[in-house]
């Protein structure tokens, strides 16, 4: 047996429950591409939950005006309470609450939450959650960015989405995780398929040229330019080699640089 099948073999399920008042939004992103995939293979199971099934009145009531007046609403605590201890059982599991309130999310929060068994997400509505539900009940608070959503469940599916396609097996081979943009620290530079030339728009030469050091070589020249001019504050945290900082000092960039020992190669 191949060293690969052993390592598909005792690669535990990763298992993600989502609290939601509408779990049907979860259906066709869930259920497409990159996340059917993984389902399909065993990698993960995820489980949208309707929050109504454990509110207790005849009308299902999840939500209640707020204390102190100024209108709005708020989620209820005692059914979110009782659909996140249900789903948990005795086990302890990151329950994740997404708002804007939340440490914001990125690539390396997304590694994090790989290496977890289990994830459980509360997908706020209205104006929020009761502040009891953020204290004694979510173990943590995400945000994927600053704008206002109309609810959670928009901002779950980008952190499963992130989340997933870094399980072990869930990319093809075509694109391994690790060469990603933000896996790197850089932007990608520009991509070109064919024709090599469309309307007056050539490929460049370098690409076309078949020597495969070069091309290594621009594309990365290309990245460092990118991420120069639309996000230098990635620079400060990137891994850069002496001849990354040559190129970015003649652009004119001259650090914050990551500390730790300069990469002799990549
Ligand atoms: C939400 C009440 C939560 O709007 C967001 C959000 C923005 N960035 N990250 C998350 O969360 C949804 C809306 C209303 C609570």
């Amino acid at each position: 047996m191949t060293v690969l099948a052993i390592c598909a073999i005792i690669q535990a399920m990763l298992t993600i429950d989502i609290v939601t008042i509408f779990p049907e939004m979860f259906d066709s992103p869930f259920n497409a591409s990159i996340i059917k995939r993984a389902r399909e293979k065993g990698l993960v199971s995820i489980r949208a939950h309707n929050l109504r099934d454990w509110a207790t009145d005849k009308h299902k009531t999840t939500d209640d005006t707020l204390y102190g007046g100024g209108g709005g609403m708020l989620m209820k605590p005692e059914p979110l309470f009782a659909a996140v201890e249900a789903i948990r059982g005795e086990c302890s599991v990151p329950t994740i609450l997404l708002t804007p309130q939340g440490r914001l999310f990125n690539q390396q929060v997304a590694q994090e939450l790989a290496q977890e068994s289990r994830l459980l997400f509360i997908c706020g509505r209205y104006e929020g959650v009761d502040e009891r539900v953020r204290q004694h009940l979510a173990t943590d608070e995400l945000s994927i960015g600053d704008y206002v959503l109309s609810g959670g469940e928009v901002a779950a599916m980008v952190v499963v989405d992130a989340v997933v396609r870094l399980l072990p097996g869930a990319l093809g081979y075509e694109h391994a995780a690790a060469e990603d943009s933000h896996a790197t620290g850089l932007l990608e530079g520009p991509h070109y398929t064919r024709p090599p030339k469309f309307r007056a728009w050539e490929v460049p030469e370098i690409l076309t040229s078949g020597h495969h050091a070069r091309v290594a070589a621009w594309r990365r020249r290309q990245a460092l330019m990118r991420t120069l001019a639309r996000r230098p504050d990635l620079l400060a945290r990137a891994r850069l080699d002496a001849q990354d900082r040559r190129w970015l000092a003649e652009l004119g960039y001259n650090g914050p640089f990551a500390h730790g020992q300069i990469d002799s190669e990549r």
